[in-house]
């Protein structure tokens, strides 16, 4: 009999029918959205997974869930899991690393540049109709090429953007990570090892790209902000919860630093009211590696998962890597 699986969110068809080939799949192609007692629900009898980040799987659901043994994140970011109570029960998580990176570098360096160069608020400026005649200063943002780029999470999106600001603006780059990159990618990036303080004082713009974690926690707040130069914008495509989003609403308002780009807020989809109502930010609704195909990509790697663990025992791209690795000692 063909194991079961769930797939939590809506999802390209086309992975939908290459995981009815290995499964009996229960879908969600209305996208319902679950609480966590609904999510407990469907997932009874399952043997599989299919989850994006908005999924929690805690350890709760894990007692709930006895025949699971995979979930398959279509995210590389997988703070939605609870992976030590996962390794504990014996299943296993995975990730779609890889397939995203360039996509969401050069998300990374589009909302960069729309922060600084003032794209929304000018769009806004004139969609209003109040634009009525050219002025020296209107919408004079901050420079881009040749300025100091920051990178603070210096992973493989990290050294995207680190490339993309080195060799296509010209940008000094320094980034700040618990470890140093090795001499030949830090030469590949044109990028510098900094102090977290000089990351901080000495970025024109700086993007964090770290994972999400409980000590990542407000990573950016009040005095992190207030270490910045008053004319650095602040990029978030992380998670949200690294920054502090009432505390930026208000850096923002007093001019603490000039602008900021976010893709990820604390406790998205809702925003914190104070960032709707400063004008200096560019607000994007998590959209970072959202081009067709490589939503289709993750979404593959996701399902290829699913099929590689289930039915031949060994996942590509496994996030606790103790469990068993052939499907003889699945449980
Ligand atoms: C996803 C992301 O779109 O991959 C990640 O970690 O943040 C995004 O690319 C989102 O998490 C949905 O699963």
């Amino acid at each position: 009999m063909k194991p079961s699986i769930l797939v939590a969110r809506a999802v390209f068809p086309e992975v939908l029918d290459k995981l009815a080939q290995h499964f009996q799949v229960t879908s969600n192609q209305n996208d319902e959205l679950w609480m966590p007692a609904q999510l407990i629900e469907k997932m009874q009898g399952m043997q599989g997974a299919f989850t994006t980040g908005s999924e929690r799987i805690s350890a709760e659901l894990l007692a709930a869930c006895p025949d699971l043994k995979i979930c398959a994140n279509m995210a590389v970011g997988f703070n939605n899991f609870d992976l030590d109570a996962m390794s504990a029960a014996g299943v296993l998580g995975t990730n779609s690393p890889d397939v995203l990176t360039d996509t969401t570098a050069d998300f990374g360096f589009a909302l960069l540049l729309a922060t600084a160069r003032r794209l929304s608020e000018s769009e806004h400026f004139l969609r209003a109709g109040h634009w009525s005649r050219w002025r020296y200063d209107m919408f004079a943002g901050a420079e881009v090429h040749g300025s100091t780029l920051g990178i603070l999470g210096m992973g493989r999106i990290g050294q995207g953007i680190a490339k993309r600001g080195a060799h296509g603006f010209g940008m000094n780059v320094i980034y700040h990570n618990r470890s140093h990159l090795d001499a030949a990618t830090e030469a590949a990036c044109r990028a510098r090892w900094v102090s977290k303080s000089e990351l901080l004082a000495s970025s024109d713009h700086l993007v964090l790209v770290l994972p999400y974690s409980a000590q990542a926690h407000h990573t950016i707040g009040v005095a992190e902000l207030a270490q910045m130069k008053c004319t650095a914008t602040l990029v978030n495509i992380a998670r949200g919860g690294i920054v502090d989003d009432a505390a930026l609403a208000a850096a923002l308002r007093q001019g603490v630093i000039a602008a900021a780009g976010l893709d990820v807020f604390e406790g998205e989809p809702a925003v914190h009211p104070d960032l709707l109502t400063v004008s200096n930010v560019v607000l994007t609704p998590h959209i970072a590696s959202a081009t067709q195909s490589t939503r289709r990509a993750m979404a593959q790697l996701a399902a290829d998962n699913l099929i590689a663990y289930l039915v031949h025992g060994k996942a590509l791209t496994p996030l606790n890597c103790k469990l068993p690795a052939t499907t003889a000692s699945i449980k």
